[in-house]
């Protein structure tokens, strides 16, 4: 079985320990990644530091050019990549899959090396000379989740590198593989010690989070691991740029035709099985048109095959791992046990994997775990509403507020009542639609900062003021 290693000095590092990764879509090991140590973690943060006097000192144009060679990298790439990331996560090759990760994280990556940050000017006169200057933190640590592992990835290191700060990466335990051997090939086209990639183990989060070599971290996860993350860098006082869970509301306003909107509800919602942070996970429909959005977007569903990934046709693969989909399915059993309806799915077919059918909830309310808290699931509530007042206070009845949609044919009450989602991005008629040019990021405990555009480069700096 394959030893995958970490990449720590843009040298190749095996551990002495070892733990598997398996495939959810059949239970077989897809490869060995290596245990990581504290002590590890200490060597990857004192290669970064060596690395940062020298690659902080570059001029942007040097470090916008690595960012581009970084996305050559990703392409040539792409193909191994996509196949690795497939046979650890469950998602399929096709459609929103791997391959559209992969592509993603080479557009992210491209974009970013074309934005800067150049000195801002407040005053140059005779009276005073006063200047804002943009510059790198130092070593960024960057932790990241399971479902979009190689784009979070990209989303935290490139903006990062491009700044002129050092990183050091840590994937989840679910997914290392696809992010040991990614790292391994952008370290490869970048000086020694600018990125490095170590692996899961127990020691190995905290370490980071608690390192006094560390100056920032970038974390994507669960709301509750944020916590302790935000808990853990308060001794050290770490710049945090947090993304944590959502629940995200999508309000269906009277005289929408539900024929039109069932795609782009559907994959807002099933987009990588559920497991998204940004994906619609409440959907509040209007009484004048909810048997007919449920009927429309049951139709679709029974046109979207799932199986396993490898397979080309499928569009959704398994869920990812056993805590996800025991969440699920014991969401769904709850509601239906509370007397929601279950209009498709709701049972697991038996055999190897994860597999959980696509899942559409009727008469779901508030009051079921389902509504109330994030299922990460291909399971989706579809809540009734009468009174679009009365939804709008009911979306923004959640801890959460990172999305949100309004889905109406009238553009200029769409944009009044979006704008009162307490949430980071509010779309109206379509749900998830991220870019690297837009800056994306949650309020209340879906998170904290914003990643993308400039305003996300510039979360990977710290500011001087020259004052003369
Ligand atoms: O996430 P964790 P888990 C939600 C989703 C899911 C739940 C739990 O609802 O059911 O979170 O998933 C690392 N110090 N999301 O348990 O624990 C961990 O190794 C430092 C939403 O997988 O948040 C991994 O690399 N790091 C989310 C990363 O944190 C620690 C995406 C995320 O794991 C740590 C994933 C610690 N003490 C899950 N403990 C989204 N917003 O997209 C764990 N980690």
């Amino acid at each position: 079985m394959k030893k995958y290693a970490m990449t720590i000095g843009g040298r190749s590092v095996n551990a002495s320990d070892h733990f598997e990764v398996l495939n959810p879509a059949n239970g077989e090991v897809v490869g060995l990644a290596p245990k990581t140590t504290a002590a590890d973690v200490d060597r990857a943060v004192a290669a970064a530091r060596a690395a940062f006097p020298a690659w902080s000192a570059k001029p942007s144009a040097e470090r916008a050019a690595a960012c581009n060679a970084m996305a050559d990298a990703l392409k040539a790439n792409a193909e191994e990549l996509a196949q690795l990331l497939t046979r650890e996560q469950g998602k399929p090759l096709s459609g929103l899959g791997s391959r559209f990760e992969l592509g993603g994280a080479e557009g992210w990556t491209r974009y970013t090396a074309s934005i800067d940050l150049p000195v801002e000017v407040i005053q140059h006169d005779d009276n005073a000379w006063i200047e804002v200057h943009h510059k790198p933190v130092g070593v960024v640590g960057s932790i990241t989740p399971w479902n979009w592992p190689l784009m979070i990835a990209i989303w935290h290191v490139v903006p990062a590198i491009r700044a002129g700060n050092c990183v050091v990466l840590k994937p989840s335990p679910y997914t290392p593989l696809s992010t040991l051997r990614m790292g391994e090939i952008l370290a490869a086209v970048l000086p020694p010690g600018v990125l490095n990639i170590v692996s899961d183990g127990p020691e190995a989060g905290p370490a980071m989070t608690s390192h006094p070599g560390i100056g920032k971290i970038s974390f994507t996860g669960s709301t509750a691991t944020g916590r302790k993350v935000m808990s853990s860098a308060a001794e050290t006082l770490k710049r945090l740029t947090l993304e944590l869970g959502g629940n995200d509301a999508g309000i269906v306003l009277p005289g929408c035709d539900p024929a039109k909107i069932a795609e782009g509800l559907f994959w807002g919602a099933f987009i990588n099985n559920g497991q998204t942070c940004a994906a619609l996970k409440r959907l509040y429909v209007h009484d004048s048109l909810y048997d007919a959005t449920c009927e429309a977007l049951v139709a679709f569903a029974k046109t979207v095959p799932v199986g396993d990934g490898l397979d080309e046709k499928n569009l959704l693969g398994p869920i990812q791992n056993r805590m996800q989909f025991d969440k699920v399915s014991g969401m769904v059993d709850a509601a239906r046990a509370a007397g929601a309806r279950i209009l498709t799915g709701g049972v697991a077919p038996n055999g190897p994997g994860f597999f959980y059918p696509i899942t559409l909830i009727a008469d779901a309310t508030e009051g079921m775990d389902i509504v109330d808290r994030e299922q990460f699931g291909p399971a989706l509530p579809i809540i009734r509403y009468s009174n679009v007042e009365d939804a709008i206070a009911r979306a923004n009845a959640s801890e959460n507020g990172l999305g949100g949609s309004i889905w109406s044919s009238d553009p200029k009450q769409a944009r009044a009542l979006a704008s009162r989602l307490e949430s980071g991005t509010a779309w109206i008629n379509k749900h998830g639609d991220i870019r690297p040019d837009v800056p994306f990021g949650g309020v209340k405990a879906s998170g904290i900062g914003v990643e993308f555009a400039r305003q996300g480069l510039e979360e990977n700096t710290v500011i001087q003021v020259i004052h003369q």
